[in-house]
């Protein structure tokens, strides 16, 4: 039996095991791709624990990572059928559902945490609606620090895109990596290793956080730090589910939820900080772009900015606009 099936069988048992424990106490699991290393684990764990303290156990949340119980295409899938309450995915994954779900990883429009933070402001509400419709209900949402390009030499110009094997995280990446010219490939974070180590791919996409975690310096020299975009995960919950828990623990759950927001932005920004410095350490390379590659790289972004506009319509522009507003607010 696969390994997975497995665990929702005991997850079956576990259920029926729970009808002994007092009437009132709810057990839900929580899906997540991202293992116990990464920073975003251990932000939704101490969002359980926060959970079980404020309800003094009456509602238990078992955090699932590392893809053990349900591999990342599937997760959405799962919460929305009930098989497990809750679950966290990279938004940007679910793009081929919306284009909404692309707002985060459009090259140059966010690129820094405050920017990022606007964007979600901004974006929150059509998301919100968007899962509403397939009876889900998002908690919080956490960035990744922003993404730049590991390579094995010194990165200075596009044209070195022109036949690399690049490994990008959701669709959008691929996009942009074919724009500069490039040979993209659609891997998970846990599948970095054996995608190197096979000779699948040459270079990647992806944070200093994945690559401090994916250990990069056995497979890459350099990072070029180029700021792309700051991607998310997003934590959310099976509406049924959440109706289901009474009025105090419903609240406990949104102040832990607005919590695990607040201290996940916190430390996404420490670990950005902590994972360049461990990556300097094991012989990494970090660098600037120079303008000339900063030019090309906003190029390629500009045509997928225009091409998301485009095939988004109102929302989009919606959207954009309430962002371009947030924007202008933070600079007066
Ligand atoms: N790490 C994840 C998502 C974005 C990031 O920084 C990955 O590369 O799969």
């Amino acid at each position: 039996m696969p390994n997975r099936v497995f665990s929702l069988c005991m997850l079956a048992a576990a259920g029926a095991l729970s009808l002994s424990t007092p009437a009132f106490a709810e057990q839900w699991n929580l899906a997540t791709p991202y293992g116990d290393a990464s920073f975003h684990t251990q932000n939704t764990k101490a969002f359980a624990e926060d959970v079980a303290a404020a309800t003094d156990g009456k509602l238990t949340i078992n955090v699932h990572s590392g893809g053990s119980l349900i591999s990342h295409a599937e997760i959405k899938p799962s919460v929305r059928r009930g098989t497990v309450q809750s679950g966290e995915v990279f938004l940007s994954i679910l793009s081929n559902e919306s284009p909404i779900y692309e707002v985060d990883t459009l090259p140059g429009l966010a690129t820094s945490y405050q920017d990022a933070f606007d964007l979600w402001q901004a974006s929150k509400p059509i998301i919100t609606e968007l899962f509403a419709k397939e009876g889900l209900m998002p908690l919080y949402a956490v960035p990744w620090p922003a993404q730049g390009i590991y390579t094995d030499f010194t990165l200075t110009d596009a044209s070195q895109f022109q036949g690399l094997r690049v490994r990008a995280p959701n669709i959008n990446t691929q996009r942009f990596v074919e724009n500069l010219g490039g040979i993209p490939t659609q891997t998970e974070e846990a599948d970095i290793p054996t995608a190197f180590s096979t000779g699948r791919v040459d270079a990647m996409i992806t944070s200093v956080s994945t690559g401090n975690s994916m250990s990069a310096w056995d497979y890459v020299s350099n990072y070029n730090d180029a700021k792309l975009w700051l991607p998310k995960n997003i934590v959310f919950v099976n509406k049924r589910a959440f109706d289901r828990l009474d009025a105090d623990t419903r609240q406990a759950v949104l102040d832990a939820a607005a919590k695990a927001e607040q201290r996940g932005w916190q430390m996404s920004k420490a670990d950005a900080a902590k994972s360049a410095k461990a990556l300097e350490a094991h012989g990494i390379t970090i660098s600037q772009p120079s303008a000339e590659l900063q030019q090309q790289l906003k190029a390629a972004g500009q045509q997928l900015f225009e091409d998301w506009q485009a095939r988004a319509g109102d929302q989009a522009k919606e959207l954009v606009t309430r962002y371009r507003e947030r924007q202008a607010q933070q600079s007066q």
